[in-house]
């Protein structure tokens, strides 16, 4: 791209989220439509989108993984990401949440505020990534856009705006008028929910000082608050007949941020997906937060790779298109870059990292060939899907040499084992699909190893005390010793030292007293010493997991199972059939809401009892039960606690971890 053209280029990362079935496909669709980019619009039902590409989200009709295209607005490239909505493939929303400059959350006109929208809308004020609500479906009968909006000001946020009004509502005329900018109605608005978030216009409107509160300085802070993710504007409209849709694609550059190519500046990028080509050959997708890539430069990536790029396609109105550069604010495929995984920074400086924003995994399951003969072959499958997806964290039992995942639920195991066969030509079983708990201290817990003692063969003091911490406080590591007792001639800084023995604490507590993640708990090294220059790193490295596997178990752990809330919706007459199979999966029921032919029942179930659920319910509905889960919280559990079988790395074993550790067995 010559230099002065890559000057003009913005371009927006946007990002389409919402829960399954609202229409996010079908959405982007349309935009791309009324960007001139399709002459006719793809159909989800017929399996004939852009973005649903893969022959299983066709044969479907969900989309499975996050997929990108591209259209103009005015002066700006969107590249619109869309997501898929069910709960099974939330990871793949996480890690593109990582590179978006904004997002439209969809909300069914019909269906109102769901789980999952109540879960994403938490996530993207989390990052404060400015967004815009669009109420799809409006044309479809039973559609309500008051009533949702309402729905919207109680569970999402007051903060919103709405952008114009909707006529017919609930049928195929249904039309979507956006008001002019001096309308009463709007203005009314923008002053009440802006000078909310505004001392000067609220100042303004106190003194009666029209200066701020003119139609395009009303507009014009509106666009600054939508951006900083203060105040979400409302559209409405429908993805299928297009009504709404011309309204939002304008709003995109006026009210959500775009980045401007800066190829200056020294390059910075995030690896948010990663692919395999049908030839096998690995592209990586990558965000530009600054700078740029070029074809064929050495390019840094991850902790300490590099590799030449071997080609960068750009997304451009129309496809992917072969670039001699990717510059800040786009994104890109690129190749050459093996042994690229999600979440790796690229560039010369490091990228915003990916946070982790929603719950990992609930199910653990053991998965072999049906022909045992290609155990190998069925690795190396695996190892590529856990490239592209990184939460299966695919792990190898060291004795039984089995493979295990894990996964969010039934669907993605589906998804797996098709993938499997179409991809791989690969028959596979699940067994012993078992749910992932965490353990919790239950009490307070210290153990030293000192220097010179006789017990201890390495030359350094480490002093532990672990305590239980808040509910989701995750490890809180504490560092409480006086400075003169930290080695810095090996670790230079304290930050460095405590940075280190935070890490040796969280890799020792991946396996607890019953093997489960330890969580929620205060980890406070209390006493340390050394001698100079005898002791190093590997030390402390070595003994940490010793001490602090002592005062776990003194502080004695609580094994936590996964708990989901539910909601079930059946008719009315299988009402009593739903409750017996809810008590007989454990799970606790709240009031229901009844009316003549449904009912609705909320309440929360432990997630090893889902499956079970899922699978009997449409025997005991008539087959119109549905089922709605998301993850909550975890629960102690009541009786007996399941183990997890621990890797042969653990130092519960004081004698056989000290023969490993120095090398001999
Ligand atoms: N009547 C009507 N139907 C719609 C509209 N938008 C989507 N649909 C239908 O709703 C269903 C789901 O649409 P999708 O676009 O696949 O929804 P999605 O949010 O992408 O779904 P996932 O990716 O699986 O989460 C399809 O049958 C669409 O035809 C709309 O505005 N009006
Ligand atoms: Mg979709």
């Amino acid at each position: 791209m010559p230099r002065d053209h890559a000057q003009l280029v913005k371009s927006q990362s946007l990002g389409i989220l919402a829960h399954v079935d609202a229409g996010k496909t079908s959405l982007s669709e349309a935009l791309l439509h009324e960007a001139g980019v399709l002459e006719k619009v793809g159909s989800v039902d017929e399996g004939t989108t852009q973005t649903d590409s893969l022959a299983l989200e066709r044969q479907r009709g969900i989309t499975i993984r996050a997929a990108v295209v591209a259209f103009s607005v005015k002066d700006v490239t969107v590249n619109l990401i869309d997501t898929p909505g069910h709960p099974d493939f939330i990871a793949e929303v996480n890690r593109s949440l990582a590179v978006l400059d904004g997002a439209v959350l969809v909300v069914s006109a019909v269906e109102g505020v769901q789980s999952q929208t109540i879960v994403l809308m938490r996530a993207l004020r989390r990052l404060a990534i400015p967004t815009l609500i669009f109420v799809n479906k409006i044309d479809r009968a039973g559609a309500d856009p008051d009533l949702v909006l309402n729905k919207i000001r109680q569970r999402l946020t007051p903060a919103v705006v709405p952008m114009g009004v909707t006529h017919a509502a609930g049928t195929r005329d249904a039309s979507f008028v956006p008001f002019d900018r001096a309308d009463e109605r709007f203005v009314d608005f923008l002053v009440d929910t802006l000078s909310d978030h505004d001392e000067s216009l609220l100042e303004a409107v106190v003194d009666e000082r029209p200066g701020p509160m003119t139609p395009g300085a009303l507009y014009a802070n509106l666009a600054a608050q939508t951006r900083r993710g203060r105040v979400f504007p409302v559209f409405f409209g429908s993805a299928i007949t297009g009504t709404g849709v011309g309204p939002l694609m304008a709003a995109l550059p006026e009210l959500l941020p775009a980045v401007r190519a800066d190829s200056g500046e020294p390059a910075s990028g995030l690896v948010f997906k990663v692919e395999r080509e049908r030839q096998g050959d690995k592209v990586a997708y990558v965000r530009m937060f600054s700078g740029a890539v070029h074809r064929r430069q050495r390019l840094p990536f991850g902790a300490g790779n590099e590799a030449s790029v071997t080609s960068v396609k750009t997304f451009q109105p129309g496809g992917a298109v072969d670039s001699s550069s990717v510059v800040a604010g786009q994104i890109a495929k690129l190749s050459g870059l093996t042994g690229a995984r999600v979440g790796d920074p690229v560039g010369t400086t490091l990228s915003r990292p990916t946070v982790d924003l929603f719950a990992p995994p609930t199910l653990d399951t053991a998965v072999a060939p049906c022909d045992p003969a290609q155990k190998a072959a069925l690795h190396a499958a695996l190892t590529q899907l856990a490239e592209q997806d990184p939460f299966i964290n695919l792990r190898q039992d060291d004795s039984r040499q089995e493979l295990f995942l894990s996964l969010y639920g039934e669907v993605q195991k589906e998804v797996i084992e098709q993938t499997l066969a179409a991809d791989f030509g690969l028959r596979i079983e699940f067994r012993e699909t078992t749910t992932i708990c965490v353990e919790r201290p239950t009490g307070s817990g210290s153990a030293v190893e000192r220097l010179g003692g006789a017990d201890n063969p390495f030359p350094a003091t480490v002093g532990i005390t672990v305590a239980p911490g808040a509910v989701g406080s995750g490890i809180d590591f504490r560092l409480a010793v006086d400075v003169s007792a930290i080695p810095l001639f090996v670790y230079k800084t304290v930050d460095a030292f405590r940075e280190a023995m935070a890490r040796y604490v969280a890799e020792t507590l991946q396996q607890g007293l019953a093997g489960w993640q330890v969580t929620d708990c205060i980890v406070t090294m209390d006493d340390c010493a050394y001698t100079a220059p005898g002791t190093s790193a590997s030390d402390f490295r070595k003994l940490t997991p010793l001490v602090l596997m002592d005062a776990l178990r003194r502080a004695g752990t609580v094994v936590c199972e996964p708990i989901h809330r539910f909601h079930v919706e059946a008719p009315a007459d299988t009402f009593s059939a739903v409750l017996r199979l809810l008590a007989q999966h454990r799970a606790m029921p709240e009031a229901p809401l009844m009316s003549d032919t449904w009912v609705s029942v909320r309440g929360s179930i432990p997630a090893a009892e889902v499956t079970g659920v899922q699978i009997q319910l449409p025997g005991r509905t008539h087959g119109e039960g549905v089922i709605e889960l998301q993850f909550d919280r975890y629960d102690p559990v009541a009786g007996p606690a399941p183990t997890r079988r621990r890797s042969d790395k653990n130092p519960l074993n004081r004698k056989e971890y000290l023969l490993r550790v120095s090398g001999r067995i």
